[in-house]
């Protein structure tokens, strides 16, 4: 079994609520995926969302593995939810977005929010959970050169040590320039089984990838080999594409966005506000289509995450290979 961040207890951190099943899980073995409940909040439309929330959950334990949705409630940040918590980050209409950065002024207030990957990869990790799955990565924004908009998601996986399973980064970003900033960053990034880096609603976004796996057990050996280096605790990225029947139109997508952007501008929309609202522009524009390929590419990731979790925790293969 591998080792908690925290020692010898997994999931006893003081002043984090892990979920009783959750806890159970990491100290016996049983693989444990994290979620993010942003995407949930403010990522996908209401109230297609908290389906959306119990659909994810219950491809983890499908896949044989505890899910864990991460997010802070009245000032307390929870690593799994019940079923009362998943309702509220996809039913409140006050439940803010919270990144790592707010985690601390949040707990002080009492305040509830949505956690990003950022504040999802740092609960999870605090909580000795290894395995979280995401729909896209944030990542360096176009026009960065003025804005200077690049997610936190970034810089706080160049330094938490947690898999995290993607369709690459959103998109609406300036995939190539983020590449190269996870690069600097020392963030390792693998495909699974492609040669080229997702484009989150695309299958491919045309950039290769320098290291490509083909099963879950070999994402395992990759983490494994991490602590086995030891030093610096980076994140490791494994990039799975939506696969080619389930992508939105390229040339639909091409259209779609560059008008999202172009009234991302015109209204003046900037920071924590801008991912979703192109998200949501997209969603309206495409008539529904890129959510059916968003939610493709993170059922795809969930369902290989709980894979992934079986082989690092040791219980051998979940449900079959995709
Ligand atoms: N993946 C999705 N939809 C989302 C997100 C990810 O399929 O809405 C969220 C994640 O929580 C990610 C955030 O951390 O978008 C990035 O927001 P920003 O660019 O403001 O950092
Ligand atoms: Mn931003």
């Amino acid at each position: 079994m591998s080792e908690s961040v925290q020692g010898a207890v997994p999931g006893a951190v003081p002043g984090l609520a892990v979920a009783e099943e959750v806890r159970e899980a990491l100290a016996g073995g049983v693989p444990v995926v994290a979620l993010e409940s942003t995407i949930i909040a403010h990522g996908l439309p209401r109230p297609r969302n908290l389906a959306v929330a119990r659909e994810l959950e219950e491809l983890v334990r499908a896949s044989g593995a505890v899910p864990a949705t991460v997010a802070v409630l009245d000032g307390v940040p929870h690593v799994g939810l019940g079923k009362e918590g998943l309702e509220r980050i996809a039913t409140d209409p006050g439940l803010r977005k919270f990144g790592f950065r707010d985690l601390a002024p949040a707990l002080a207030t009492g305040a509830s929010g949505a956690t990003t990957v950022s504040g999802t990869a740092f609960l999870a990790a605090r909580a000795g959970v290894r395995i979280f799955a995401t729909g896209g990565l944030g990542g360096v924004h176009r026009e960065w050169t003025t804005t200077q908009d690049e997610s936190a998601d970034l810089a706080l996986l160049s330094r938490t040590r947690i898999t995290v399973v993607c369709a690459g980064v959103k998109s609406i970003l300036d995939v190539p320039a983020t590449l190269e900033r996870l690069e600097t960053l020392g963030v390792g990034v693998l495909g699974y089984r492609t040669a080229e880096f997702p484009g989150f609603y695309l299958t491919s976004s045309g950039r290769p990838v320098d290291w490509t796996v083909r099963e879950p057990a070999e994402v395992a050996a990759v983490m494994r080999a991490q602590d086995a280096l030891g030093g610096l605790d980076s994140a490791l990225i494994v990039a799975n594409p939506v696969p080619p029947e389930q992508q939105l139109d390229p040339a639909l997508h091409d259209r779609v966005l560059a008008e999202a952007l172009a009234a991302a501008e015109r209204a003046g929309i900037t920071g924590q506000a801008l991912t979703p609202y192109l998200l949501n522009h997209l969603v309206e524009q495409t008539q529904g289509a890129s959510l059916e390929a968003n939610l493709a590419a993170v059922r795809g990731n969930v369902r290989l995450a709980a894979q992934i979790a079986a082989h690092w925790a040791g219980g051998g293969a979940a449900g079959e290979p995709a």
